[in-house]
């Protein structure tokens, strides 16, 4: 075993006293009501800073835990920025003061901003590892994109959160690729107040024994000299190209889970004192004087010296402004400047008129060969393995919307994941922070919600959490909607307004073939996660054939469509309704003289306010026809809004026609009285229109 040179085991002896010295001044302030959360990384110094030795700040990518304080410190993160952050000021580097104290994130560093959520993570991170292997196949991609052939990913997490599906999303995609991902698993014990032992039938190195294509490690986290020997290992078989390592570090936790947290109601005093025995620094100060380094008072030395540093950071960080409540919502999303338009709609240049899914297949085509940043991937997406591709025609999604970009494009463009959302969604986040723009797919809508935390947690919170700093553009396209007779629940749920309910998400949701291509198009240059639903039901209807659209056209998100022209009444609808409202206006106009507006949203983040106030003001009344549930949904959103800034245009309520508040049935007799029809949409206009 190679011994730590002595200067190292100084310096690191140093990081880690400061780094517990920070533990301490953050739980103090806290009590002071000075910061306003703690959680500390006492116990974990030794692992952290024994690895940190053999990785490289802005040439390696890290996804750390909440607990990795001493490894930031040793990626050369200050004292004061970690301060910084625990009192919550404007100037804390990570987040300006917009998440809790140990939510690291630092761009030139490649600290990637990290959630609380335990074990998300490992997603993007593997999201990451792949895109630093893509990036070098595809050196034309540009300066923003690059990669290092030996680069590492460095993605952290519990042993408690070694329990969630999506760790083991994460290996099963590390170890199938067999990417440069050093995945630690700092076993405390403890996951709050359960013990390890009942979170599974056994520790998790043992678990993993045998997991092929995935190296498994041991090492005792509290000993500085064993975590700098196996991080030495380690990291250089992986920047070799040997594959990833997961590697099992038992450490303590000799303070509370957080400054929430009483452990002493749930621990020992025979165990709290054992673990003192091996209290890291403890264990690294002995080091230090057996090697002659250091004299017992030295180390008494050292020790103090970190708190004086420490105190003298917390006054500049007690001194540094809270953020200015007026940037709450700055970098919610950061909207493209669209291209100006000519004339605010598509050209109808008598181009070849193709269905809703041929011209996003088209479409996909054309952006893949114009932007090699671009990749599609997710469930039967590809259209066959390479071996059989010169035999068969090829599959390309279960709605042939993705036919042919594997063949045109290459496996390593188009490519099946596993049948697993989070994984899907999780590594296009991954992907995107390295600058690619991932066009990731869940198959139906209906199983979305296994991605839920990856959209939600990971994806859209990325730009504000990080005050700006990371975000996550991709282009997450997803099947949705019903009336397919049959679909029933499982195959014909909508459910947008829980997306648009999502800050951070921009949804597009498209009634035409050719608005589904000039919002393609600018979903790509979008700097967000955009949400693109494409109705199932709309892929091969007539009505929404259009002519495909002259290169370069794109349609803005949040400008409506006014499709049909009208005096006396304001439809506002999207997806699969619009047509259904179109009929249902043409009717009563060619019955009783009626005339409506009927307004195709198109995106509904951001909608087209602007559009629908002009109307209201001059029809004075306003219903809005959506195919998802009624409560709660979009329309709600649009009603309240209408009755908040327009009530004076109004000459009679606002109402809303859609879904019963249940789900889609799978006989025609049951979808058929769930989902909103044509005569439905009829009834409330003859009941409007009469006031
Ligand atoms: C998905 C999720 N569920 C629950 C929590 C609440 N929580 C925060 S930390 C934690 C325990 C984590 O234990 P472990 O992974 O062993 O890490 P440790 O805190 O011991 O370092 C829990 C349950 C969370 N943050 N995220
Ligand atoms: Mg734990």
């Amino acid at each position: 075993m190679t011994t730590p040179p002595l200067t190292h085991l100084l310096e690191d002896l140093r990081l880690a006293a400061i780094s517990r010295a920070l533990d301490d001044k953050e739980i103090a302030l806290q009590k002071q009501n000075r910061a306003f959360f703690q959680i500390s990384g006492a116990g974990h110094e030794a692992l952290c800073l024994g690895l940190a030795r053999s990785l490289r700040a802005g040439h390696d990518w890290f996804f750390p835990y909440y607990r990795d304080r001493s490894l930031v410190l040793g990626l050369g993160v200050s004292p004061l920025a970690v301060l910084l952050q625990a009192v919550g000021a404007a100037e804390d580097p990570a987040s300006g003061g917009r998440q809790m104290p140990c939510h690291f994130g630092d761009p030139a560093r490649h600290v990637v901003s990290q959630t609380s959520a335990t074990g998300s993570q490992i997603l993007p991170a593997v999201g990451c590892a792949e895109a630093g292997r893509y990036l070098l196949a595809h050196p034309g991609i540009g300066a923003r994109a690059t990669a290092s052939a030996d680069e590492v990913t460095y993605v952290s997490l519990g042993e408690g959160a070694t329990s969630q599906g999506e760790f083991w999303e994460g290996l099963n995609t590390a170890a199938t690729a067999r990417l440069p991902l050093l995945i630690v698993v700092a076993d405390n014990g403890w996951a709050i107040s359960v013990p390890a032992a009942q979170q599974q039938p056994a520790p998790i190195s043992e678990l993993l024994s045998g997991f092929d294509g995935l190296h498994v490690e041991q090492v005792d986290g509290t000993d500085y000299a064993a975590t700098y020997e196996i991080g030495r290992k380690i990291v250089a078989s992986l920047r070799a190209g040997d594959g990833p390592v997961l590697l099992h570090a038992t450490v303590t936790r000799p303070y509370s889970h957080s400054a929430a947290d009483t452990q002493s109601k749930y621990r020992t005093e025979s165990d709290l004192d054992d673990e003192q025995a091996r209290d890291p620094i403890r264990r690294m100060a002995r080091l230090a004087v057996e090697a002659g380094l250091l004299s017992e008072s030295g180390v008494e030395e050292l020790l103090s010296e970190a708190r004086a540093e420490v105190d003298a950071a917390a006054v500049v960080a007690l001194a540094a402004a809270p953020p200015d409540p007026t940037t709450a919502t700055r970098h919610v999303v950061s909207l493209p400047r669209w291209p100006v338009l000519r004339d605010g709609s598509q050209r109808d240049d008598g181009g070849e008129e193709l269905n809703m899914a041929d011209a996003i297949r088209r479409c996909l085509h054309e952006i893949m060969a114009a932007d090699e940043r671009v990749r599609v991937f997710g469930e039967d997406v590809a259209d066959a393995p390479a071996a059989n591709l010169d035999q068969v025609e090829g599959k390309g999604g279960v709605f042939g919307t993705t036919f042919g970009l594997q063949r045109s494009f290459g496996e390593d463009r188009c490519f099946n994941s596993p049948l697993a959302e989070a994984n899907i969604v999780g590594r296009a986040v991954g992907q995107a922070v390295r600058g690619l723009r991932p066009c990731p797919e869940v198959q139906f809508f209906d199983y979305i919600w296994t991605a839920m935390q990856q959209i939600r947690t990971e994806a859209a919170t990325l730009r504000w959490r990080s005050n700006g700093a990371f975000s996550a553009p991709m282009v997450l396209r997803v099947p949705i909607g019903g009336y397919l007779s049959g679909g029933a629940i499982w195959h014909s749920q909508s459910g947008e307004a829980i997306f648009t309910h999502t800050p951070g998400l921009l949804v597009a949701m498209p009634s035409t073939a050719a608005d589904a291509v000039g919002l393609l198009r600018a979903a790509f240059l979008c700097e967000d996660p955009v949400l693109f639903l494409e109705h199932k039901h709309l892929y091969r209807q007539p009505t929404s054939r259009s002519p495909y659209p002259e290169e370069g056209w794109i349609l803005p998100f949040g400008r409506g469509a006014l499709r049909r022209r009208g005096d006396e009444l304001t439809i506002v609808s999207w997806g699969a309704t619009v047509g259904r409202c179109l009929d249902a206006a043409a009717g009563i106009e060619a019955e009783n003289g009626t005339s409506c507006d009927v307004i195709d949203l198109r995106t509904l983040v951001p909608w087209d306010r602007q559009m629908v106030a002009d109307s209201v003001a001059s029809t004075g009344r306003l219903l809005v026809v959506h195919e998802d549930v009624r409560s709660g949904g979009f329309g709600a959103e649009v009603a309240a809004w209408v009755a908040d800034e327009c009530f004076h245009l109004l000459r009679a309520p606002i109402r809303r026609v859609a879904a019963l508040d249940t789900f889609v049935g799978y006989s025609p007799a049951l979808e058929e009285i769930i989902l909103p029809q044509t005569a439905d949409i009829a009834d409330a206009i003859a009941e409007l229109t009469a006031r």
